[in-house]
């Protein structure tokens, strides 16, 4: 009965800076990941599985992708009470425009929970890789008399930085909270975790960006103009002030806000057996049914390990250790390797394919005798033939044109035509 008390809010991503150049034309939680889903996706998906189908979509800028997406993906009874709804940063005569943080976004849109009936509201962040079924937080919140539930996850003194890390006591109560500590005052911050987990060296308890509020609390924290943040203020202002629980977690959960991340995390797809499971009938991840035809691999292609989503056209090309998008088009004697390539929109037709190759144009795709490496390609974009694209921590951060290095990944903008014999 938990669905019914619960309103998911999903924090959509603030102005996406990490994420560029993904980010620079969509909003994040509308950046393709997988080869055929958006990041949006997964939180949306963990609350449908969780059987929790009131949802918000927090996000600075509400770009047609997002929409068209959200719109034409999830659909409900119309005897049920769920929605997806997408509540973008409003200008008011009180307000410039940008949520100026976490926090300052729910403030925002508070008006539009509480024409709900809830009891909890389930906080996400849109930019985790994760399958969780938030009823057994929500249960422990509930038996628990707590106010506020964090979800948790031990985590090593390399990763305690970039994290909310927190101490608890021996009922899981949170008694002290610091956000992203300083590694020199980590030495502070252990708690005690399971065996398991000292044994990997996890000592620090981490916040997942996962809440869980009881309304009334909420409502009252929220109506205290000077805090913008829930990691920063609302979470160590809290501490001994109202009832705080951990939830820990000790399942495959990995954040992918900027892009070493994003792409470590897409090219893991491609293990024997990824920690992230999309081959689970009872965890489905929903995205849009677009009823593409299936992929087609025409010549000599070599696919040794890889993920090949569906409307791909493959030309006797190699692929290893790499994501393929919808709609892909690969030439001849081209190999990728550790790369995601993100597809495309459309097909392009035959005639304009000829026209294209009569006037030495670049079709949509990646072309013939290409090598490509650590590279992300975004969507709709034109590689010529002969082009050389090999990332590696050879390469120092930089942006051009028609492509950004970052952590030494080759990002292909969207939409690029990069033209014949192109390397980086
Ligand atoms: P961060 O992820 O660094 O730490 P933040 O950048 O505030 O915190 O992002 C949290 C989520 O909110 C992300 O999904 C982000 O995209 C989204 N977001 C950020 N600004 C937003 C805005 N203005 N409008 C809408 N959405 C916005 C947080 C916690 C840490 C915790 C980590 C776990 O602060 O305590 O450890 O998450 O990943
Ligand atoms: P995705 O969900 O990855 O965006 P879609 O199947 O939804 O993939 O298609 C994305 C968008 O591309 C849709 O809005 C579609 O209308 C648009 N599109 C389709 N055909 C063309 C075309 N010929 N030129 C430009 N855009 C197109």
């Amino acid at each position: 009965m938990m669905r019914n008390k619960s309103l998911a809010i999903i924090l959509g991503g603030g102005q996406g800076s990490r994420l560029a150049p993904l980010t620079n034309s969509r909003s994040k939680p509308a950046v393709p990941i997988a080869g055929k889903y958006r990041l949006v996706d997964i939180p949306i998906s963990n609350c449908i599985n969780s059987d929790i189908k009131r949802i918000f979509v927090l996000t600075q800028f509400n770009s047609a992708s997002l929409n068209q997406h959200i719109k034409n993906t999830y659909h409900f009874s119309s005897f049920s009470t769920a929605f997806v709804d997408i509540l973008a940063a409003e200008q008011t005569p009180e307000n410039a425009g940008w949520f100026q943080g976490t926090a300052d976004a729910v403030r925002q849109c508070m008006n539009h929970f509480l024409n709900h009936e809830f009891e909890y509201a389930l906080i996400l962040s849109g930019d985790q890789l994760y399958q969780m079924d938030f009823n057994e937080m929500i249960k422990k919140h509930e038996e628990s008399g707590a106010e506020i539930s964090i979800a948790t996850l031990p985590v090593n003194s390399k990763d305690a930085p970039g994290f909310g890390i927190m101490k608890t006591d021996a009922d899981d109560v949170v008694t002290a909270f610091i956000e992203k500590p300083k590694p020199d005052v980590l030495h502070e911050w252990t708690s005690p975790v399971s065996e398991e987990m000292q044994a990997q060296g996890k000592h620090y308890l981490a916040s997942m960006g996962i809440y869980v509020f009881n309304r009334d609390l909420l409502v009252k924290l929220m109506s205290d103009q000077s805090t913008t943040d829930f990691g920063k203020e609302i979470m160590p202002q809290s501490v001994g002030k109202h009832k705080m629980r951990s939830f820990q977690y000790e399942g495959y959960w990995t954040d992918i806000g900027n892009i070493d991340s994003f792409f470590e995390a897409n090219l893991e797809l491609t293990d024997e057996i990824p920690q992230f499971n999309l081959f689970d009938n009872a965890n489905r991840i929903y995205t849009r049914a677009r009823i593409l035809p299936p992929t087609k691999i025409i010549g000599e292609s070599k696919i040794r390990k890889g993920m090949i989503a569906e409307g791909c056209i493959l030309h006797g090309c190699t692929i290893d250790r790499s994501v393929i998008g919808i709609r892909t088009r690969i030439g001849k004697d081209t190999e990728i390797h550790n790369s995601y390539v993100m597809g495309s929109d459309h097909y392009q037709n035959l005639k304009e394919i000829y026209e294209n190759l009569e006037h030495r144009l670049i079709n949509i795709g990646i072309g013939e005798r290409c090598y490509l490496n650590n590279t992300i390609v975004d969507k709709n974009c034109r590689i010529g033939n002969d082009v050389y694209l090999n990332g590696g921590s050879h390469l120092a951060d930089s942006d051009h044109e028609l492509y950004t290095v970052k952590d030494g990944i080759i990002v292909v903008k969207k939409n690029a035509a990069v033209p014949d014999g192109f390397r980086v």
